[in-house]
């Protein structure tokens, strides 16, 4: 099969900020774990004999509170990961400092380090914030730490390889707090599906035949207004979800790849290939010209639409991260299932999830402790992968989706991740650039009938620009 490594760095700036830091508090009614387990199960993974740092300051800077007591209602995640700071604590006898930074962590961060001190010993962040640090030269690479051993099982090969430039990787991402979690998904409203006739979806994926000419079927079938020619949403959908960000996952899904890494380790922009092309053009005639989608309209609180809109059955699909089963749906009176973005054809082998600019990253800042930041993050991610993970896919399992079909989905997915890279080189002021003509590559709620051909264009030529800076700063 042919590889295809998508790095596709489409960022919508703001849809990153409603997105994440917007979202409701709503958390399931879980009991909190009260206890860690007093022992760590064996592992198959290389010991790293780690030492002591006599009671050292360990600063992390933590974008969500994820790490913080503050976190902790609601999640048996996060409980998980606040006790296991505390066994951290323990075992490195390192006193934990946790911060909040938020996604302008660098402007915080930079006078600090410009000074020569240091900001903090590991940062926790949405990957996309790794950039202005990137290329502003103040991280140090996590694969120059002693003890990180990055050959382990809970680092996430596909993020680390859009962290990597010149062989040296700058930042991790794992089972700390799982990416599958930010990865992209469709959810379906069962009840409507049943309704409508439609096909055994969990089936057509089985077999292999979830395809791009399936969900459009479906879709169409969806689609219908109640009778006053007028589109609200008094009306039903074929799908929904967040704008821009959606399509790209669509394209990764099915296949396509802005830019693909080459043997020699340097990328090359291959979103002008014939194939992606083709998928572009596709996926407009489906997303976007084929009318099955709920627009937004100027000013609407889109998360509220996603949520509500889906919840009371007004869209058969809703194309989300997982995260809406925690935020959106949890008491959702019709039945819901989670399968992937359908595949491009049936030619295609596997299925994929494309792993947004919202998936979390560890990276450490120049003048780090590096001894214990590589302690820190060595022990942060066995940890995560034997005590969190479990909690983490019990809590799907039992909670958050609603019968094993989807969680078996979701499980698969999890190793069919796709990453982009250039999310991670780009930084802030940078993505607000690029993520907005790269978006409009496949945004597909343009308004329709504009010229898809001028997107493009302007496309490639940002595309080309940004791989020009990026060589400069790398070379
Ligand atoms: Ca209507």
């Amino acid at each position: 099969m042919k590889r295809i490594v998508s790095v596709l760095f489409a960022l919508v700036m703001l849809l990153a900020t409603v997105g994440c830091n917007s979202a409701p508090a709503t958390a399931p009614n879980t009991t909190p774990a009260t206890t860690a387990p007093a022992t760590v199960p064996a592992t198959t993974a290389p010991e790293v004999t780690l030492p002591t740092f006599g009671g050292a300051d360990l600063l992390l800077g933590d974008v969500a509170g994820w790490f913080t007591a503050a976190s902790l209602e609601g999640s048996n995640t996060l409980v998980k990961l606040y006790n296991i700071l505390a066994d951290i604590e323990a075992e490195l006898d390192v006193h934990i400092s946790t911060f909040p930074v938020s996604t302008d962590v660098f402007s915080q961060a930079q006078p600090v380090l410009m000074s020569g001190e240091k900001y903090a010993d590991a940062v926790h962040d949405y990957v996309w914030t790794m950039g202005d640090f990137w290329m502003a030269n103040l991280l140090t690479p996590v694969s120059d730490l002693p003890y990180v051993d990055l050959t382990a099982e809970w680092w996430l090969d596909g993020a680390m390889e859009v962290t990597t430039l010149n062989g040296k990787t700058y930042g991790v991402a794992g089972d700390i707090y799982p990416a599958v979690e930010a990865a992209y998904y469709l959810f379906f409203n069962k009840n409507m599906a049943e309704d409508l006739g439609l096909p055994d979806l969990y089936q057509l994926v089985k077999d292999g035949k979830w395809t791009l000419a399936e969900f459009e079927k479906c879709i169409k079938a969806a689609t219908r207004d109640n009778g006053d020619n007028v589109w609200t949403m008094e009306d039903t959908y074929g799908f929904c979800g967040p704008d821009g960000t959606i399509d790209q996952g669509f394209f990764v899904a099915a296949g396509g790849s802005f830019f693909e890494n080459q043997e020699d380790g340097s990328v090359r922009i291959s979103v002008n290939d014939a194939d992606n092309v083709a998928l572009i053009d596709k996926l407009t005639a489906i997303l976007r010209d084929g009318g099955y989608r709920y627009n937004y309209s100027g000013g609407e609180d889109w998360i509220w639409t996603v949520q509500s809109g889906f919840a009371s059955d007004k869209f058969l699909f809703c194309a989300h991260s997982a995260m809406a089963t925690k935020w959106y749906w949890p008491d959702m009176s019709s039945d819901f299932g989670l399968i992937p973005m359908s595949k491009a054809d049936e030619n295609q082998t596997e299925y994929y999830s494309y792993a947004d600019h919202n998936v979390f990253t560890l990276y450490v800042p120049i003048h780090a402790n590096k001894e214990m930041a590589g302690a820190f993050l060595q022990t942060l991610g066995k940890r995560g992968h034997e005590e969190l993970m479990p909690i983490f896919w019990e809590d799907y399992e039992m909670n958050l989706l609603r019968d094993e079909e989807s969680f078996e989905n979701f499980k698969m997915l999890s190793s069919q991740l796709r990453f982009h890279h250039l999310t991670t080189m780009l930084g802030v002021p940078n993505n607000g650039l690029y993520a907005g003509t790269l978006s409009a590559f496949i945004n597909t709620m343009a308004t329709p009938g504009s010229s898809f051909s001028s997107f493009y264009e302007a496309g490639i030529e940002v595309t080309r620009i940004t791989m020009e800076e990026l060589s400069a700063y790398f070379e």
